[in-house]
């Protein structure tokens, strides 16, 4: 199948495609002529949430389609005609508000069910969506919905983290001040916590829904539809926009959620992501409920209120696909082998990870106490991009190996090139490309055409580039060796350097800064930054508190630095670009190795490292 996919994939995604429900069929599968912005399926007209729901009401309509757990143990079931019912009503709710085709939604939100509602119903009525993740701050927010030119926002009260209510509509109204672009705020009860209200602008939910008549039939959207936009960081400047469409986006979620977790009609499926991220929106939302599966969904966070929370979980809902990332499981392997058995994990079939690379002692472990030395282990390579899997073993069908994504998935071609672009032998390690169209693919960077072309497709003219190094061994498995450029992956989440550095620097008592990944036994990377302080610290150990604050306030949690360095100075070069590489040494205390001829001042290096010069 795979040689066939790769040989003929206009033979092999036509017949994917025609898979999928049709409100018109469509006359091509792919036109590339507008290389590289690509079209699929193009003259047909579908809706992604039909293919997610109304499909499956003849087969499956009693059939549970969300099993979602809260915080506090409060558990919510909706089979696929309740969830069927909910999104109609919401999307005819949003219409009501003057939500139309085309329109941009914000979605911020706790991990509960009406956010799986939330994003099918704007799919319903065709509205792009945009999640905003529920960690980021306001700042984060406000940036987002003024590039998208978002006009309704949907969010929660508050949601359960940790033990405790987060406030997320008071993050909203924070992001909204000064700002008339929103006509609606839609707010899902759910903390039961006190919010302020703008009267006109902002309407509970459930007052909507009380009020709605009639379900909305989804809107016939053409193939190349933007269904939505996922905000994802680069190495430079502000966060992308990453648009996908429909058709396309759907093919590539549907064909390989069932392939590579071997989707069986009474399986129970977890994937652990929230849907603020890529994963959830393909393996949460779109793929599993394409393929009419029961999918689980938990609110909070890993180990409240208890270590062996996951385990519960999976015992209690006899979980048989269970999706995470290897952060959790490096976090759950320092917690202790006691909490896992405690619970019957049984019902586990198969295993899967996303979002870094997994050490093999990990990957062991997960195999080991997780799986019994039963499941298989997916270890799936991809990105906001790529829309869906691109590199990931098929269980039952390939050997994996620890540490391995092993295979290209159906339909991708992918290679390891030199800085020439030249193909490099098997065992060498070089940049990893894909060489051709596939249906997931971004169709670009919302309001930015040039950004695109340039990130993506300028480093090797015809080739797609997403920015990791990889080796492929002589069994043709591919190694992925992480980012090449200056992105940061910090518990399987992208963030730039630039973006923490722009937040430090934003702090009145900040001159300069410069942040490099350093090896983090649980987080994967974390964040060590070099900061310049504007004048003479007098409490170094309070300024970095506080720099550690502002970033979790200008970005989000999950970008606090665990480590600040105060310099007088940075090595830079001639030209006046901080040299990252030279910092990552530093901070993970190695020895300075490459090229430092470029470096202006080497005695700056040397006090970095404490070194009397
Ligand atoms: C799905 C997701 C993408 C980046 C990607 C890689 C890294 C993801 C793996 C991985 C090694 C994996 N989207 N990455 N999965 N590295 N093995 N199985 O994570 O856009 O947020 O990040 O994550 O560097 O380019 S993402």
């Amino acid at each position: 199948m795979h040689r066939r996919s790769v040989e003929d994939p206009e033979g092999f995604w036509g017949e994917i495609g025609r898979e999928l429900p049709w409100i018109e069929p469509f006359t091509e599968v792919l036109d590339w002529s507008e290389a590289p912005v690509a079209k699929w399926f193009t003259g047909g007209k579908l809706n992604a949430s039909a293919i997610c729901l109304d499909q499956h009401l003849a087969l499956r309509g009693e059939k549970k389609a969300i099993i979602w757990e809260g915080e506090p143990g409060d558990v919510r079931e909706f089979t696929y005609r309740e969830l069927h019912a909910e999104v109609g009503k919401f999307a005819a709710a949003l219409k009501a508000r003057g939500l139309k085709k085309g329109d941009r939604v914000a979605i911020y939100m706790p991990m509960i069910p009406e956010l799986t509602v939330a994003v099918l119903a704007c799919a319903r009525v065709g509205a792009p969506h945009s999640v905003i993740f529920g960690g980021f701050s306001a700042q984060a927010i406000r940036d987002r919905v003024e590039d998208g030119d978002c006009s309704v926002v949907i969010t929660a009260d508050g949601g359960w983290r940790r033990g405790k209510v987060l406030p997320l509509k008071q993050e909203v109204d924070a992001a909204l001040e000064g700002y008339e672009g929103v006509h609606s705020v839609v707010c899902v009860r759910r903390g039961e916590n006190e919010v302020a209200w703008t009267e006109g602008r902002d309407c509970w939910y459930h007052e909507l829904m009380d009020a709605v008549e009639e379900p909305a039939a989804p809107e016939p959207m053409d193939s190349e539809d933007v269904l939505f936009l996922l905000y994802t960081s680069g190495s430079t400047g502000k966060p992308k926009g990453i648009v996908h469409t429909t058709a396309g986006y759907m093919a590539g979620a549907y064909l390989s959620t069932r392939y590579v977790f071997d989707l069986r009609e009474d399986d129970v499926y977890w994937c652990t992501a929230d849907v603020g991220w890529v994963t959830g929106h393909s393996y949460i939302v779109y793929g599993p409920l394409a393929n009419g599966a029961t999918v689980v969904m938990y609110e909070g966070a890993p180990t409240t209120p208890h270590p062996g929370r996951f385990w519960e979980l999976c015992e209690k809902h006899g979980v048989t696909i269970f999706y995470t990332a290897p952060t959790a499981i490096r976090t759950f392997m320092r917690l202790g082998d006691e909490h896992i058995a405690e619970h019957d994990l049984s019902k586990l079939r198969l295993l899967g990870t996303v979002g870094e690379p997994i050490n093999p002692e990990a990957w062991i472990w997960y195999h080991k106490l997780i799986g019994g030395e039963r499941c298989p282990i997916v270890d799936t390579w991809w990105q906001t991009e790529t829309g869906g899997i691109m590199i990931s073993p098929l269980p039952g069908v390939q050997v994996t190996k620890p540490g391995s994504a092993t295979r290209p998935f159906f339909g991708v071609d992918a290679g390891v090139v030199d800085e020439q672009g030249q193909p490099v032998e098997d065992g060498k390690g070089g940049y990893l490309v894909i060489k051709k169209p596939w249906p997931g693919m971004l169709r670009g960077i919302w309001g930015d055409e040039e950004r695109f072309k340039e990130t993506y497709w300028s480093k090797f003219p015809g080739l797609y580039f997403p920015g990791d190094g990889a080796v492929r061994d002589e069994d043709g498995c591919f190694w992925i060796l992480g980012r090449v450029d200056d992105v940061l992956n910090i518990s399987g989440h992208r963030l730039s350097t630039m973006e923490v550095e722009s937040a430090l620097v934003s702090h009145p008592s900040v001159a300069e800064a410069a942040v490099v990944g350093m090896p983090d036994e649980v987080t994967g990377e974390a964040i060590c930054a070099f900061v310049t302080p504007r004048k003479e610290i007098e409490d170094p150990d309070a300024l970095e508190k506080e720099l550690i604050i502002h970033v979790a306030n200008e970005i989000g949690k999950l970008a606090r630095p665990k480590e600040i360095r105060f310099t007088d100075a940075l090595p830079k070069t001639r030209s006046g670009k901080i040299m990252r590489r030279l910092l990552r040494d530093v901070a993970k205390g190695a020895e300075i190795a490459g090229d430092t001829t470029t470096l202006e001042d080497y005695t700056v290096l040397a006090k970095l490292r404490g070194d009397e010069a």
